[in-house]
């Protein structure tokens, strides 16, 4: 007779439940597991995603910049100020900005039929510190660049120099800051001396290698014109629409032009006795000869600008001394520029556009 009693297969039961209670623990592990690793994936995703799309935007912001004037949109999106100690050290870490900038768009409409406004000017460039400063967030650029500008009376081509420069100077990637120098009081201009003013207060503020002289009525038509040193002190402005967008002789060295600081020093900054109009930026070329170096400029297509038209300054008369001036350059210039400035500061205004130096440059001597 067969046993029909089960088969005692001598399994405790408790063994069983505890096999079971076993796998259903590592399935839930495995599963926990797999349900961490799929979340992380899909949070890489979506970051990486979200920088393209960043990119993206910064390309199409880029490609899309407006030529017309009062189209010129923000370019903000890719700069920020440093505030804290961290961020300062992150920027000091940041690799350097590309020789030639990914942000420029080339030529540019420049046009003066509508006025400007300077509060707009502020909301469109929001990355900018007190003072006009900036510096690129993405990068670290590649010269200081103190951007200086003489000035009376003219605050109508200020504020179209503004509406322009910012957004061109923050696509060019440069740490800049605008300097305003404003000659106090009625007295004859003086160009020149202004801007050895500007030198000097300009690198109080700031380890600048680089300056800028810009006058406030010219803006450039194209933003590959860099407003940079090169290896030589450049002519910026070499193909302006009053002189039908070529030089008006080949020794110019007017309206725009940069210098290192050590070429400034070379030749002993700016010439301080030019009062009234003309001649001072023929001696700085005189200058610049004298010492064995020559004039770097942009090709002249690059290089075009527009003059806002304006009629004859008053106390800017044509200086009748600047001839006998610019013929004895090579005698006078060590001992009359940066090393003989002397100038009282009135006051010191920062503005979220631009530092503004009021100054007591005094007065001819007589
Ligand atoms: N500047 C002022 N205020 C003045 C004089 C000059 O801000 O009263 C500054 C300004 O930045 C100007 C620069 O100095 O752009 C050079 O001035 P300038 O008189 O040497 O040169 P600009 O090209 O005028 O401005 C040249 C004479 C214009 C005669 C026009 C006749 N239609
Ligand atoms: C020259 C002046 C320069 C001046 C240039 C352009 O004659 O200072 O004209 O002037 N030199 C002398 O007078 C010695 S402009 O047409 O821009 O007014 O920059």
């Amino acid at each position: 007779m067969p046993d029909s009693s089960p088969v005692n297969l001598n399994i405790p039961g408790s063994f069983l439940q505890k096999t079971c209670t076993v796998v259903v623990v590592f399935c839930a592990l495995h599963l926990s597991v797999t349900v961490l690793y799929y979340f992380n994936t899909f949070e890489i995703i979506k970051n990486s995603v979200f920088a393209r799309n960043q990119q993206q935007k910064h390309i199409n912001f880029t490609t899309v910049y407006p030529t017309t004037m009062l189209q010129i949109a923000p370019i903000t999106e890719t700069t920020a100020t440093f505030k804290t100690e961290a961020e300062e050290t992150k920027r000091k870490e940041l690799e350097q900005c590309a020789e030639t900038s990914p942000l420029l768009v080339g030529p540019l409409r420049v046009e003066f039929s509508q006025p400007v406004d300077l509060e707009e000017s502020k909301k469109q460039n929001p990355a900018l510190q007190e003072g006009g400063r900036f510096t690129p967030r993405d990068c670290k650029a590649l010269q200081k660049v103190a951007v200086i500008i003489p000035f009376r009376n003219r605050e109508e081509h200020l504020k179209y120099w503004l509406y322009y420069l910012h957004p061109i100077l923050q696509r060019q990637q440069l740490d800049y800051g605008v300097y305003v120098i404003h000659q106090y009081g009625e007295e004859t201009f003086n160009r020149a001396k202004l801007l050895n003013v500007g030198y000097a207060e300009a690198l109080k503020e700031y380890d600048y290698d680089c300056f800028v002289f810009s006058d406030v009525d010219l803006i450039p038509m194209d933003d590959r014109n860099i407003y940079k040193c090169f290896g030589q002190p450049r002519h910026i402005a070499v193909s302006m629409d009053k002189f039908g967008f070529s030089l008006p002789y080949q020794q110019y060295f007017g309206g725009i032009s940069s210098l290192s600081k050590e070429q400034f020093e070379k030749i002993n900054g700016f010439p301080n006795n030019y009062w009234g109009w003309g001649g001072e930026d023929d001696d700085i070329y005189n200058r610049i000869v004298s010492k064995g170096m020559g004039i770097s400029r942009p090709d002249g297509t690059v290089g075009k600008c527009r003059m806002i038209r304006h009629n004859r300054d008053k106390k800017n008369e044509p200086n009748p001394q600047r001839f006998d001036r610019i013929a004895h350059t090579r005698e006078t210039m060590n001992g009359d520029g940066i090393n003989s400035l002397s100038y009282k500061v009135v006051e010191i205004k920062k503005n979220t556009l631009f530092t503004e130096i009021i100054v007591d440059i005094g007065s001819p001597r007589r």
